[in-house]
């Protein structure tokens, strides 16, 4: 780490050494105890058995549906592929309603079978679905609800649960932020009809590629199973259109490991989460979002909001020094699902509808946490976000002066 930071030509945009030798990322993967990881792989291999609900599959399940407190866990080969059997199981048609700040995988399974998602706004305070808002894109086409909860922080669940009670909708979560969380006491993964966990490798409990289904819906459980495995119910009996979701032993060996380190994972997130909070208490401008203290939380993301009223320097442009010192900071959902294609041209204006959602995807700025940062390096990073606001009038106009030379395109706000 080469950290002089006296003057503006020290930031490495205008020619100064990048602060960081190695790149800071905001999902670099925990790995937990690598030789219990290798014996299991070992013994996978000398057992020969690869995949199709093998052992360790089914202990991963066991123990995740033990932690949660909920009745199946039906594990598969990542997220999207869980959410998209997850909606097929719940017979979802039509149209479904969502929020638009949320990652390309929650519409996209929607639209991957037909099923058009109907964005919604977010509430300004918790980033998650507005109920009221959402309420007013109800239709007769309407057959469900897919929440999201954004950061691992839940959604309205009982606003949600109500919402659609009346309307006689089905109501899946994305939880794909939120395993290890609870909403009023009780783990995520209880609630609605469904909840879908990614365990991807940048989530901070991951099988590499993975991710799960869980319920407390006995018939739904096991419709899902089959749906899993080609429809199988039996040798040479296929009582679905099926697909493939089955996770492999290897992926489950890393889930039962990351999952003995699951407590110091999120004790590393929680340590990384207050000391960019108490670092950050007295920048003008930077709001960090706040996790329910009262509440089990896995403090995932560090998430800030940059409100370029105050700072004077937009959050585009902090992206961009923060990258150029190495700092991989990522403007996550940005721009919203609701300006990406095909949404983008199948529904043009509907970002008329969604200011709240807009105005996060403009601002958010998503910071490196995990296992791959120590108190030192953030530190550092915070001490380049004041030393970026304290000169920002200074290096907005150097911006403007040199835009060209520091390849920096002229509809990008600075
Ligand atoms: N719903 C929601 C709300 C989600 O956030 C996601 C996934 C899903 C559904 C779907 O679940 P999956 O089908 O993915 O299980 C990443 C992840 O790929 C994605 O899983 C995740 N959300 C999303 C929030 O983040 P990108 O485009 O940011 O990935 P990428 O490759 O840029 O990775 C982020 C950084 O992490 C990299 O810059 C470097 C670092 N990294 C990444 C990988 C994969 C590593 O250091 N090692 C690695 O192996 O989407």
């Amino acid at each position: 780490m080469n950290f002089k930071l006296d003057k503006i030509e020290d930031l490495s945009l205008f020619g100064g050494t990048a602060k960081f030798d190695k790149a800071l990322h905001v999902g670099e993967p925990n790995i937990g105890n690598r030789e219990k990881l290798l014996a299991r792989i070992n013994d996978i291999l000398d057992k020969r058995r690869f995949t199709n609900e093998g052992p360790y599959v089914r202990e991963l399940e066991k123990r995740i549906a033990d932690y949660i407190g909920v009745k199946h866990i039906i594990a598969m080969n990542n997220g999207t592929v869980a959410l998209e059997i997850a909606i097929r199981a719940l017979d979802m048609k039509g149209e479904v309603l969502l929020p638009s700040m949320t990652f390309i995988a929650t519409a996209h399974a929607l639209q991957w079978q037909q099923i058009k998602p109907v964005f919604c706004d977010i509430d300004p305070a918790t980033h998650n679905i507005d109920v009221q808002k959402a309420e007013a894109h109800i239709t007769p086409l309407t057959s469900g609800i897919l929440g999201v909860h954004l950061w691992g922080r839940p959604a309205d669940i009982r606003g949600l649960t109500d919402l659609a009670g009346r309307y006689n909708l089905r109501l899946l979560f994305d939880a794909a932020h939120a395993f290890g969380s609870a909403y009023q006491g009780r783990m995520i993964g209880n609630f609605g009809d469904a909840e879908v966990f990614s365990f991807h490798a940048t989530k901070f409990f991951n099988t590499f590629e993975g991710g799960a289904v869980a319920t407390n819906n006995d018939e739904l459980a096991e419709k899902i199973r089959l749906m899993r495995n080609f429809g199988f119910a039996g040798k040479d009996r296929v009582i679905y259109i099926g697909m493939n979701g089955k996770m492999d032993e290897v992926a489950a060996a890393m889930g039962l490991t990351s999952l003995e380190s699951l407590d110091e994972f999120i004790e590393i997130n929680k340590h990384n989460y207050f000391l960019y909070r108490q670092l950050l208490e007295k920048t003008n401008g930077i709001q960090i979002v706040n996790y329910d203290g009262n509440e089990k939380t896995n403090y995932q993301y560090i998430v800030l909001e940059i409100d370029k009223q105050i700072t004077g320097i937009s959050r585009d442009l902090i992206m961009r020094i923060l990258h150029a010192e190495n700092v991989i900071v990522r403007r996550y959902f940005y721009p919203g699902c609701h300006k990406m294609e095909p949404y983008k041209s199948y529904q043009p204006h509907s970002g008329m509808m969604l200011p709240n959602t807009e105005r996060l995807a403009r601002d958010v700025l998503v910071m490196p946490t995990g296992s791959a940062v120590n108190e030192k390096i953030i530190v550092r990073i915070v001490e380049l976000l004041n030393f970026i606001i304290a000169n920002a009038d200074d290096i907005v106009s150097r911006v403007y002066s040199a835009r060209k030379y520091l390849f920096i395109p002229e509809k990008e706000t600075v």
